[in-house]
C-alpha cells in the first residue's frame, strides 16, 4: 500500500508552508519539525515519516521500531562507527538529516508490512524515545489496558525530567 496521495499532498504543502514561514523569520532561518504516522487498511500497515520521531510496533508482544531515524547518529551507526547502545548519549543526538520544513522536495520514508490482529503501534517523538527505552516501552503493554500503558509511558518520561515535548500516539488493530 503505498502513502496515500492526501498524506503525501498534506505533508508536501506543511513543507512548503514551513519555509515560507522561515523567511519571515529572517535571513538563513530554518523551522524544522518532525512527522511519523501509519495508514492500513484490512491486511496491510503503511509507517510513513521524516526526521527522529519514531514508530514501534508490537506484535505477539515482541517490540520492533519499524521506522529508521533520519539523523546523525543513525547515519554513524549505519557506517559502522557508532555502536547503537551509545547513540542516545551522543553529543550530536539530536541532529538530524531530514525535517519537514528543511527543503523542498520533502522526502519522506515509508516502510510496509502486514497488519496482524491485536498488534499495537506506538508513534513517538523523541520526547518519549530518549527517555524510555523499546524495551520498556513494550513491559509498559503488558498485561494492562491500552490507557494503563499510556499513563505508564507518560509517567515514566515526566519521572525522567522530561526536557523535550512529549508526544505519543498508541494505535491497536482491533
Ligand atoms: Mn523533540
Amino acid at each position: 500500500m503505498p502513502l496515500v496521495l492526501t498524506a503525501d499532498s498534506t505533508l508536501e504543502t506543511v513543507n512548503a508552508d514551513l519555509i515560507e514561514l522561515a523567511k519571515t523569520a529572517g535571513e538563513g532561518r530554518t523551522i524544522g519539525t518532525t512527522v511519523v504516522g501509519i495508514l492500513s487498511d484490512d491486511t496491510e500497515f503503511c509507517c510513513f515519516w521524516v526526521g527522529d520521531s519514531r514508530a514501534y510496533r508490537i506484535t505477539g508482544g515482541a517490540i520492533s521500531q519499524i521506522s529508521r531515524d533520519h539523523s546523525l547518529v543513525q547515519e554513524l551507526v549505519d557506517a559502522g562507527m557508532l555502536e547503537a547502545e551509545r547513540a542516545e548519549h551522543h553529543p550530536n543526538a539530536n541532529v538530524l538529516t531530514r525535517a519537514v520544513g528543511a527543503a523542498v522536495p520533502l522526502k519522506v520514508d515509508t516502510v510496509t508490512g502486514p497488519l496482524e490482529k491485536s498488534d499495537i503501534f506506538v508513534l513517538a517523538s523523541d520526547g518519549l524515545t530518549r527517555l524510555v527505552s523499546e524495551d520498556e516501552i513494550a513491559a509498559a503493554f503488558s498485561g494492562g489496558s491500552i490507557e494503563a500503558a499510556a499513563d505508564k509511558l507518560l509517567e515514566m518520561a515526566l519521572s525522567r525530567g522530561a526536557p523535550d515535548n512529549v508526544s505519543f500516539v498508541i494505535a491497536t488493530v482491533t
